[in-house]
């Protein structure tokens, strides 16, 4: 930056400036803009002319987003989506050079620190871990939390970001993690387009920053569509601060502040951001700016032009009403600067812009064109020596003819050349597969790595503390158990907070937090509304900012109504951000068998699906539970813990070491020692298939019964089928629908660890039926493994393999 440059970021309060001042300043906001606007057009170019695959860029709403960068302060975080750009800008969270670099998917963290070319283009992140895994100092860096591409998604998690500021704000006993917090004085900023705001969980995150007063300031970038859909068909009245008018704070009322405002006025938008986050940051009151009259000078995205959807009408409003031509206009009009300076600057930028894209384009392709002679020469060595000559060199032309190439096809002909010469023994063949091994380590990191934070205080990571217990150990309720392991993490470590539905006065339906809201205050320990997408979302936002968040969703089957939350943002933010975020967050959960089609669900296989890169703990009773949960408030990793609904009430002894002894993470246990058959089972199952068990010995079978305890981790220590080894047998039993969590179970011991190489039987399966579970007890024995049903299938097994001494029972 020239050193006559006032920072973009510099508030504009023109009390506090000299008329130059000012100038500069409104100056070096235009060509913020206009550098923004020439990323956008370039960028579009480039996709149409085939060097990246897609783009969707913040053309027209440049002047807004200024505004709105003035009135961000280190600390503050942002959530928005993919029309950001000129706000990244003007911060200095983003450049030019990494804007290019996610444009082509450059993977390379120090190119594209927001994704390492993972995410598609203008999906902005700051890496706030550092690479020995611990956290950057929050308080002193600007912040964005990482875009997901799914309008809308971010709204629960802005609601946690800003909901950390108001318990560092109000929980004095949080002042020691100032890393993370300077007394809550930090805003959560969110953008969200106008037809992303007809999203469930934008009113839910809407209604419930309402309920807490924190402060998040959310800015809706309105420009009348929705890729092709008018607001008519979008928002009721067509203006979504207008319906909101309810939310207006009123005297004596909780509520918002709502400002509206245009997308072309700048001198409008700078005076409205000042005062709406004023409001927002000094009295923790959310605000609403409504931005309207926005366009898009090159439609949605590059999928389509909108030439199609819009009338000759508004085309010709948007080209009016373009705000950096309106910017420019006003800036002449006030006599700040002159057309020449003006032409000058774009003009410059124009160059400016262009260089550093081919900068980066350049830079990108000297590394795969590097590689891609290696391969070149590799295989046109090897031709000389093999029959199939006249192929390798094709093979080897194509390559090096290739246009803008990639690495799939330098390491795709690499491939194509070891099958062409199958049979030839030379070591120049050798050479290839040296290569290839290399180069598939470089793309393992590349493109397969940190689904999880792979830290020091990675759960996995974790020292095993076992459960200790003395004479006077006492046997309580599978609740008290919780109740103990919670009360002793709380004292422990100040950063833990649990909330969810009825976890704070009553705490929990099922008692696990219990007296401790009056305790350890309502801060730590708070109800929530029925909002199972945000409580998730303001679980994620206090994780990210440093905190250590318990939050619960009552029941397993409510889980649905998160899922979105948890899988597409949750799950994914370590590998979207190569590492560069975490969130720690702990799902708290109860399930399996009880009564009813809702309160009785065991959806594995969906949880399975949906949440990789999330630890999946199904605890059989809570002493179980309470050594994951010390485990994991000590680590560093997302996870869910499912607790077995029917077992609160059980008799469990108390260990002496309740908040201290830990249960790893993928660490399978044998439960009972057997030589015909291998059960493997998890959760409410297991006291089944045990009580199975003692029938079974009397009818000759002796089963093994494993028990996985997590399921993402499974079993790393190989354990189900070492007992394959010695039974041969192999039966799951769960009460999830057939074909769902046990084939993950199937996938993972026959494949993964082999075990089909020990069968000799048909591996089997006991699920639940194919509906949802009935009502009441007889609707849980026909619907679920029952006793009964256990007993049948490994009995029928044993029939299999032996029937004279396993006569058939029916
Ligand atoms: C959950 C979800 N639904 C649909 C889409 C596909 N989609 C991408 S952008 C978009 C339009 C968003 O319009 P708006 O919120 O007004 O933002 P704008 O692009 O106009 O700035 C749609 C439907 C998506 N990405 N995510
Ligand atoms: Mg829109």
């Amino acid at each position: 930056m020239p050193e006559t440059a006032i920072n973009a970021t510099d508030k504009l309060n023109t009390a506090e400036l000299s008329f130059d001042d000012f100038k500069k300043l409104v100056i070096e906001d235009y060509r913020i803009a206009v550098e923004s606007r020439q990323a956008s057009l370039i960028g579009r170019r480039e996709v149409l002319t085939g060097k990246a695959k897609f783009g969707i860029f913040g053309d027209g709403k440049e002047v807004a987003q200024l505004a709105m960068a003035k009135a961000f302060k280190k600390g503050d975080w942002r959530a928005g989506y993919y029309r950001d750009q000129t706000f990244m800008f003007a911060t200095g969270m983003s450049n030019l050079f990494e804007f290019f670099a996610q444009l082509y998917a450059y993977p390379d963290v120090e190119k594209d620190p927001a994704s390492a070319g993972r995410q598609m283009n203008c999906h902005y992140a700051t890496r706030y871990v550092n690479a020995d895994g611990n956290w950057a100092n929050q308080a002193e860096t600007m912040n964005c939390s990482s875009d997901i591409s799914t309008t809308g998604g971010h709204m629960p998690r802005l609601l946690g970001l800003a909901y950390a500021s108001k318990l560092y704000r109000q929980n004095k006993e949080l002042a020691y993690l100032n890393q993370f917090s300077v007394s809550g004085n930090e805003v959560a900023f969110g953008t969200i387009g106008n037809g992303s705001t007809s999203e469930g969980l934008f009113f839910e995150a809407f209604n419930a920053a309402g309920v807490l007063q924190v402060p998040m300031a959310i800015s809706v970038w309105d420009d009348a569509y929705a890729i092709s859909v008018p607001a008519k068909l979008q928002t009721t009245k067509e203006d979504i601060s207008e319906i909101l008018k309810g939310f207006q704070r009123e005297k004596d009322t909780n509520g918002y502040e709502i400002f509206k405002v245009r997308g072309w006025d700048y001198p409008a938008l700078c005076e409205t951001y000042e005062r709406a986050i004023k409001v927002c940051r000094e009295e923790h009151v959310p605000v609403l700016i409504h931005v309207i009259e926005m366009t898009q000078p090159q439609g949605h995205s590059t999928s389509g032009s909108h030439e199609r959807y819009k009338s000759k009408e508004r085309l010709v409003w948007e080209d009016e009403h373009d705000c950096i031509l309106q910017m420019r206009k006003w800036m002449i009009a006030s006599a700040i600067t002159t057309e020449a300076e003006l032409d000058e600057i774009e003009a410059t930028a124009k160059k400016y812009v262009r260089d550093c894209q081919r900068q980066v384009w350049n830079d990108l392709s000297e590394g795969i064109l590097k590689e891609l002679n290696e391969a070149s020469q590799l295989i046109e060595s090897l031709a000389q020596v093999v029959a199939a000559q006249d192929e390798l060199l094709l093979l080897a032309s194509i390559l090096r003819d290739c246009v803008d190439p990639g690495r799939n096809n330098v390491v795709g002909a690499i491939r194509k050349a070891l099958r062409l010469t199958l049979k030839d023994d030379v070591y120049q063949r050798e050479a290839l597969i040296s290569w290839l091994a290399d180069e598939n380590a470089k793309n393992k990191e590349r493109y397969n790595s940190k689904l999880f934070s792979e830290t020091l205080r990675s759960p996995l990571n974790i020292e095993k503390v076992d459960a200790e217990y003395n004479d006077e150990s006492k046997f309580i309720d599978g609740r008290e158990v919780l109740n103990a392991c919670f009360d002793a993490n709380f004292e422990r470590d100040k950063s833990i907070v649990a909330f969810g539905e009825d976890v704070g006065a009553i705490g929990d339906v099922n008692q696990g937090f219990a007296g401790l809201q009056s305790k350890y205050g309502d801060l730590r320990i708070t109800d929530t509304g029925i909002r199972e997408a945000t409580i998730i979302g303001q679980g994620m936002g206090l994780a990210m900012r440093g905190l250590k968040p318990i939050a619960e969703i009552q029941y397993l089957d409510y889980l649905l109504y998160a899922i979105n939350v948890i899988s597409d943002d949750l799950a994914s933010l370590s590998y979207r951000t190569y590492g560069g975020q975490k969130a720690p967050l702990i799902i708290r959960t109860r399930g399996h068998r009880l009564e009813g089609i809702w309160h009785s669900g065991s959806p594995m296989g969906l949880i399975l699906n949906a949440m990789r890169g999330i630890h999946i703990c199904v605890p059989r009773d809570m002493t179980q539970a309470a050594g994951m949960y010390n485990l994991l408030l000590r680590g560093d990793e997302p996870a869910l813990v499912i607790e077995c609904l029917n077992g609160y009430r059980l008799k469990e002894k108390l260990p002496v070491n309740v908040g201290e002894f830990t249960v790893p993470l993928g660490k399978a246990e044998i439960l009972k020692q057997g030589t015909d058959i291998t059960i493997v089972s998890y959760g409410s199952t297991l006291r089944i298939v045990m009580e199975a068990a003692k029938e079974l010995e009397e009818l000759g079978i002796n089963i093994e019964v494993i028990d996985p305890q997590t399921l993402h981790p499974f079993d790393t220590g190989n354990v189900c089928g070492q007992s394959l080894k010695k039974t041969s047998k192999l039966l799951i039993v769960d009460e999830d629908l057939p074909g769902a969590g046990s084939a993950y179970i199937l996938q993972r011991v026959l494949e993964a660890q082999k075990g089909y190489y020990s069968l000799d039987a048909q591996p089997r399966t006991l699920s639940a039926k194919e509906h949802r579970p009935p009502y009441g007890s007889d609707g849980d024995y026909f619907t679920k493994p029952s006793v009964d049903d256990v007993i049948e299938t490994v009995y029928g097994m044993m029939n299999e393999t032996d029937p004279y001494k396993f006569p058939p029972i029916f």
